[in-house]
């Protein structure tokens, strides 16, 4: 019931968007006309970073063409010690590539989604004007890249995101980042600047439960988040990860708020903004010492560091910090300043003590992919790939999405004919077809696994969720294989 509201949300939007591409000709921002008129003046590439990293200012450089190059990767990294996670990610990290432009440049962007993925993409731009932030014209299928273009008409700190269905699920495995728009002239000077994301993220297992953890789509619906962190794990900016500065230096933090769910109460311990662009606008607030950031949203805050030690930067909803991971630290050296604060320094007194998240023992080093020697092992293998393989797209009790992936669960296509299931497994599947008595018309990519993987995951799924319990060997696979 609450997918089927998600997908009529969507169609509403998509609605919307068409709706307003009929109704406006032109843009009417407050100051589209002006950006509207800078004209472009020679062509550069884009410098990418990944966090905490930014590129260099845009200082005093006219408007340009400035050529984006964007890769989508989808790829396992560490959510915390012992715990993995398949992000999907814009450029390898989360959040993704930062993009630094001027009011007035021509953005040419060429989003690209690696052959190795499974899943198509695209990419919303809330620094675009235009239907759907670009992401109607940058749907993109593994191993495809698409280019469109547009003209930054507004300063400020945006968003981006994947805007694929689900969209929800897209944004929770890390399909976020920030694009900044500077103005003419670029902002004012300052020593350090860095790049911080706050995420929220479900998974199957609770916090620090070790090993490979899916997503969890019914937690990521009652909002109930199990990590909620900076920059896509819990120790991206803590230990010798940490951001780093100078007594006397001045710092300008870019934080966004990729969400999907949670509001940020961005706070430094032991600081205080001195100035703070509201929601990465025009607007700038002074001696603030938390900001909101909405899910979809950023600001930019400034702050002089004068005295030495670790400054922790937490979400201030504060179970998020010490007991989900929504804790970064920047590291200040330099001589003590008595004058500001003369308390003992100690660095690390706010590493959380919860410790689940710190001492969870690894678990990685499984064995690659040995021969079944029973049914019973065959299903167990094919478990463990069901979780690595299948269950982003058909879900934990193979009980599909929507509109989106069909089940495997009491499924009458996959009971009616095992060589057909085998050959999809092994060459994926387009085109419409129906699922007990729904239509999809969809795309499942070829997945790359051995005869013995693909005998593994089928024979799990025809006997689990009131399956045939059909037993799929090897030979069944290469025999298939052989007929196409
Ligand atoms: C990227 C998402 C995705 C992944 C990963 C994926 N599938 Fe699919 N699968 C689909 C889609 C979408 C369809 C429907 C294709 C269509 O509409 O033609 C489908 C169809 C199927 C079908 C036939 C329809 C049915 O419900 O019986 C089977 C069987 C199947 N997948 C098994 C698997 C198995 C086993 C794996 C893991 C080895 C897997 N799929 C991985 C998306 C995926
Ligand atoms: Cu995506």
């Amino acid at each position: 019931m609450k997918y089927r509201l998600e997908s009529r949300l969507i169609m509403i939007l998509m609605l919307g968007s068409i709706i307003s591409l009929a109704g406006c000709n032109g843009n009417s921002h407050e100051n589209g006309e002006s950006s509207m008129d800078i004209e472009v003046n020679g062509k550069i590439n884009a410098q990418l970073t990944s966090p905490p990293f930014v590129p260099d200012p845009i200082g005093s450089r006219p408007a340009k063409q400035v050529i984006v190059d964007m890769e989508i990767l989808e790829q396992e990294g560490q959510m915390a010690n012992g715990v993995s996670y398949i992000y999907w990610t814009f450029g390898g990290s989360v959040p993704g590539s930062f993009i630094r432009t001027r009011v007035g440049d021509e953005v040419e962007f060429t989003l690209k989604n690696h052959p190795d993925n499974k899943l198509p993409h695209n990419i919303d731009l809330h620094a675009v004007t235009g239907p759907g932030g670009g992401a109607s014209s940058s749907f993109v299928a593994p191993g495809h890249e698409i280019t469109f273009s547009f003209k930054t008409l507004n300063p400020g700190l945006y968003v981006y995101h994947c805007a694929t269905a689900p969209v929800g699920m897209h944004i929770a495995n890390g399909m976020y980042g920030l694009i900044l728009v500077e103005p003419a002239g670029g902002y004012p000077k300052v020593d350090k600047e860095y790049y911080i994301m706050q995420g929220d993220f479900y998974t199957k297992g609770n916090n620090g439960e070790p090993g490979l953890q899916p997503f969890d789509m019914q937690k990521a619906i009652d909002e109930h988040a199990d990590y909620v962190v900076f920059n896509g794990a819990t120790d991206a900016l803590t230990g010798d990860n940490a951001i780093t500065a100078e007594v006397g230096e001045t710092i300008r933090l870019f934080v966004g708020n990729g969400g999907p769910n949670l509001t940020s109460s961005f706070h430094v311990i032991g600081e205080i903004f001195d100035k703070v662009y509201v929601e990465g606008g025009k607007l700038i607030n002074h001696d603030v010492q938390t900001t909101l950031i909405p899910a979809g949203g950023a600001a930019i805050v400034e702050f002089k560091v004068e005295a030495p030690g670790t400054f922790v930067l937490v979400d201030h909803a504060i179970f998020r910090a010490f007991n989900k991971g929504a804790l970064g630290m920047l590291k200040v050296t330099g001589e003590d300043n008595p004058s500001v604060y003369s308390g003992t320094i100690q660095e690390g007194i706010y590493q959380p003590e919860g410790g689940i998240i710190q001492t969870m023992p690894g678990n990685k080093g499984a064995p690659e992919a040995p021969i079944a020697q029973s049914v019973s092992e065959r299903i167990e293998m094919g478990k463990q790939i069901y979780a690595r393989t299948c269950l982003a797209c058909h879900q934990e009790e193979g009980q599909g999405i929507p509109n989106a992936f069909p089940p495997l669960a009491k499924a009458d296509y996959l009971n009616d004919d095992v060589e057909r299931a085998i050959a999809i497994v092994l060459h994926g599947k387009t085109g419409e077809i129906t699922v007990n008595g729904k239509n999809y018309n969809s795309v499942m990519t070829a997945q790359s696994l051995t005869d013995e993987q693909v005998a593994n995951v089928l024979t799990y799924v025809y006997s689990s969720w009131g399956n045939s319990g059909v037993e799929v060997t090897p030979t069944m696979v290469t025999k298939v294989k052989s007929s196409h």
